[in-house]
């Protein structure tokens, strides 16, 4: 058994296919936007039927194509549940298998490059997405990132696996393809033989710069490669100017921050409001009324102050009102903080269509319901 291994190089991203020869079924791992034509192609010159398009993780560098193949397909969509990739129709948890003809393919949740990272085991194969690559391992600078977990993930999940385990990396910029479980227990220069405290100390010494595509591309993975870019409202454009606070961002702008780890989100609706209505994964809620006197009050500030630790702060609300008023206390108590224009349902005065213009569950960001 092995996977077929396909290439995009502009990202450095390998995707795998995966199939059992009899029934013809097959699975895809982390397939590119930009090569669905390639990825169609193969599917069809080995005659097979897609079950599903797997994600490792959401992505920072490129765009999935799995929304585009399901379509095409009739595959169904799987990802990590922690990774906030709502339109997944399986959400995958540790342990979790997937079928195709008479093949199984196992979840394993392997925290550090992002909080929700999976590795897949296929017998004597694994597919060690963004969480081990050969002679390295993923960046763990963002997107809930975590050296300390990734070492623990690969100490308990993959370095137990048997020595002479195929590894199938996400990514490798310098032309390697695959490598063996022992190999990278032997070799790896990040993390054989390396303690914990370590390994640690490399990942905060490497300075990498920021993935040129990760404002575009996160937020589209969210949504198993649909684009937030198309709408009048959805570009990632820089905040705006405003007064007495920090800017205006956009939904998608928001979300981008805080999936790259440079924001945190403050959603001040009521309990009722988020229970009732919605709410944003990861969010940190401050409920806040506009009653006389709410504005100046030492809990809030004291909840603005530990939401925010170092961080820059994005406010939600319903509309985008209490949000701005937020938002001007955080910046007068000397934090950076912007509103998030249209807040979770959208202003029904502006755009005339409540929930379907406007608004951060309109515009299909991340959000669930109790
Ligand atoms: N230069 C690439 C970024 C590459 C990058 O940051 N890759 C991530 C995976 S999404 C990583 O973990 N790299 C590990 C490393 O470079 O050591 C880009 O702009 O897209
Ligand atoms: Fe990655």
């Amino acid at each position: 058994m092995t996977p077929i291994q396909l290439f995009d190089a502009p990202s450095g991203t390998y995707t795998y296919i995966l199939m059992h020869p009899e029934t013809r079924e097959a699975i895809i791992i982390d397939p590119v936007e930009e090569q669905i034509e390639r990825d169609l192609d193969v599917l069809k010159s080995y005659q097979l039927t897609l079950r599903y398009a797997v994600e490792t993780h959401a992505h920072a560098d490129h765009i999935t194509s799995a929304a585009k193949l399901v379509e095409l397909t009739g595959a169904k969509t799987a990802a990590p549940a922690d990774c906030g990739i709502t339109t997944a129709a399986i959400q995958l948890t540790h342990g979790d298998t997937l079928t195709f003809g008479n093949e199984t393919l196992k979840a394993l949740h392997t925290p550090g490059h992002t909080g929700g990272s999976m590795c897949f085991v296929w017998g004597a194969n694994v597919f060690t997405g963004d969480t081990l690559l050969i002679n390295g391992c993923g960046r763990t600078d963002f997107q809930s990132g975590s050296a300390e977990a990734l070492y623990q993930s690969v100490q308990q999940h993959l370095f137990t696996l048997p020595d002479a385990t195929t590894v199938w990396p996400g990514h490798d910029y310098q032309g390697r393809t695959h490598s063996t479980i022992g190999f990278e227990k032997q070799n790896n220069q990040r993390l054989a033989g390396k303690t914990q405290a370590e390994f640690v100390a490399i990942m905060a010494g490497l300075n990498l710069p920021r993935p040129k595509r990760i404002d575009e591309a996160v937020p589209a993975n969210l949504t198993s490669g649909v684009r937030h870019d198309a709408g009048e409202h959805q570009a990632l454009t820089a905040p705006t100017a405003a007064e007495g606070y920090a800017g205006d961002v956009s939904c998608a702008l928001a979300w981008a921050w805080v999936q790259s780890g440079e924001a945190v989100l403050v959603d001040v609706r009521s309990d009722a409001e988020r229970e009732w209505v919605g709410q944003v994964p990861g969010a940190v809620a401050v409920p806040f009324k506009q009653w006389p006197g709410m504005v100046e009050n030492a809990d809030l500030d004291g909840q603005l102050k530990a939401a925010a630790n170092g961080k820059k702060l994005v406010l939600l609300c319903r509309s985008g009102v209490r949000s701005i008023a937020v938002a001007k206390r955080a910046c007068a108590l000397g934090l950076d903080a912007y509103n998030i224009l249209e807040g979770f349902e959208g202003d029904p005065d502006t755009h005339g269509h409540r929930g379907t213009r406007g608004g951060w569950r309109a515009r299909g960001l991340p959000w669930r319901q109790n």
